[in-house]
């Protein structure tokens, strides 16, 4: 198992439902651990820098417009696999196509307002968690754990 760490935005759509706390909890449920956390409301040279990968597709640009509608939580997660777990945790891009018990099948709306991004590789991942964070943002727990 790789101690990895993971880009995760909860987008617009989940915030203005207040399904943020649960979706928090399901990765917390799941042996991961925030390391950083970031309230921003994104404009939208950032979003287009963001998700300049789908560039030029159909859904390229409602989806802007879907992120910088209204703020998102952006939050860099660590754990065992944690860029896997966390896209496991998320489920499918389509609601109507992710398992049972995910993040997107509980609390996202459509394939475009779906609750809630995960990185998926280690390369994506540190340039996402780069994107939003700079290195003093990011918290390492090390030895600092709260033992019961
Ligand atoms: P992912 O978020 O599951 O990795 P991507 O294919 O990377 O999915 O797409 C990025 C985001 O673009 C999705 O999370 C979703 O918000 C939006 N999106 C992707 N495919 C579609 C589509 O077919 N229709 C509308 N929006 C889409
Ligand atoms: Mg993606």
């Amino acid at each position: 198992m790789n101690q990895e760490r993971t880009l995760i935005i909860i987008k617009p759509d989940a915030l203005s439902k207040k399904v943020g706390g649960r979706i928090i909890s399901a990765f917390e449920e799941n042996n991961l651990r925030l390391v950083g956390a970031k309230f921003i409301h994104l404009g939208r040279e950032q979003v287009e820098q963001f998700y300049a990968e789908h560039r030029g597709k159909e859904f390229y640009e409602p989806l802007v417009q879907f992120m910088t509608s209204n703020p998102c939580l952006a939050m860099a997660w660590e754990g065992p696999d944690a860029i896997k777990r966390a896209r496991e945790v998320i489920g499918a891009t389509d609601p109507a196509q992710a398992k049972e018990g995910t993040v997107r099948r509980n609390y996202a709306t459509d394939n475009r307002h779906n609750a809630v991004h995960g990185s998926d590789s280690v390369k994506s991942a540190e340039r996402e968690i780069a994107f939003f964070f700079t290195a003093a943002e990011i918290f390492d727990w090390e030895d600092k754990i709260y033992k019961k």
